[in-house]
């Protein structure tokens, strides 16, 4: 069977998204590229086939098995009108994320949620996806029950633009010449930035709470204590975290690596002794997620410390958008 996609959004994620479904032979029967009438016109190439992108309306989901949304203000706009027209949509933005009658899923984590979808899964923010695909395994073993991340996120994670600004103002101030930022608050090269979308409650950010919030979801664990510090660093491309848990059981390192090395979508990269530990240079353009620096906590008794890497693009985007689409099809959901 084939199915009819549509993907809405040709930035750092739409863009992406063609490649991951066309890399792991999604069964795309036709395929629209959807975005907003800035890009209208422009082309998409597709296996190999030039595809014009159309502007974004209500009736373009007419006959569309699966919408695949990449994020940004289209899901607001017209997510529930797709599924009005009988599409099924995996919708990357943080719309619906937490919405109880939406299914938030990585597949790794909690598949059995897509089951009760009404129309809408959402793919969770690229931070979480790659936290949860690596403390899932230690959670099963040991339960979590607290959680202390902080994050060094690329900057494709603000999109295409942001890419450009990090090139330019690199450039500029080599060549000692002024820079304006546009899409970050301040200066990006050569620097770190400790804040990544709006302040909200108490202090934290948007994308920290995030982090809490879906994390909770996933887990179906409303009491796992987690709190976030996320910050921008001047990286093109994947996102790293510092992540420190307690288990409720106390977890070794020697069998936290095991369990790591068995489990699904994880890499084990960890050998101090021979300096090996994931880096974004080395997870990018790769699906998996990489953990290393696996090690006691010192300060606490029942504490784990992990080191984990991903790009954010594919795993923390794209790839698990595609794989919820192929979850359906498996359990016959579309
Ligand atoms: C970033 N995590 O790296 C953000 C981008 O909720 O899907 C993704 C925002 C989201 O800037």
């Amino acid at each position: 069977t084939y199915y009819n996609v549509a993907v809405v959004g040709t930035g750092a994620v739409g863009k992406t998204i063609l490649e991951v479904l066309e890399e792991r032979n999604f069964p795309v029967g036709s395929l629209k590229v959807l975005a907003t009438k800035r890009s209208a016109g422009k082309k998409v190439v597709f296996k190999g086939e030039e595809l014009v992108i159309e502007e974004t309306r209500p009736e373009s989901f007419k006959g569309v098995d699966l919408a695949l949304f990449a994020g940004g203000g289209a899901s607001k706009e017209f997510a529930h009108e797709a599924v009005k027209y009988g599409a099924v949509v995996i919708d990357n933005s943080s719309a619906f994320r937490l919405e109880p009658d939406v299914p938030l899923v990585v597949p790794e984590v909690n598949p059995e949620d897509v089951k009760w979808h009404k129309g809408i899964i959402a793919n969770p923010n690229c931070s979480t996806i790659i936290m949860v695909v690596a403390l899932k395994p230690l959670h099963d073993a040991a339960r979590i029950r607290r959680v202390i991340v902080s994050t060094y996120q690329a900057v494709s994670g603000a999109g295409q633009e942001a890419i450009d600004e990090l090139l330019a103002q690199t450039k500029q101030i080599l060549n000692n010449e002024p820079i304006s930022p546009q899409v970050f608050p301040y200066q990006i090269a050569f620097n770190i930035i400790p804040h990544i979308d709006r302040f909200v409650e108490k202090d934290y950010t948007r994308e920290e709470m995030k982090m809490v919030n879906e994390t909770r979801k996933m887990f179906h664990d409303e009491t796992i204590a987690i709190s976030a510090t996320t910050v921008r660093i001047p990286v093109i491309r994947s996102h790293s975290e510092a992540i420190t848990i307690e288990t409720e059981r106390k977890l070794t390192p020697e069998e936290a690596r095991e369990l790591l090395s068995q489990a699904p979508g994880v890499v084990v990269v960890d050998n101090p002794r021979e300096q090996k530990y994931p880096m974004p240079i080395d997870a990018s353009g790769r699906d998996e997620v990489f953990v290393g620096r696996i090690r006691e906590d010192i300060s606490s008794d029942k504490g784990l410390c992990l080191w984990v890497v991903a790009d954010q693009l594919r795993k923390g985007a794209a790839t698990n958008a595609v794989q919820i689409g192929e979850l359906l099809i498996e359990n016959n959901l579309i």
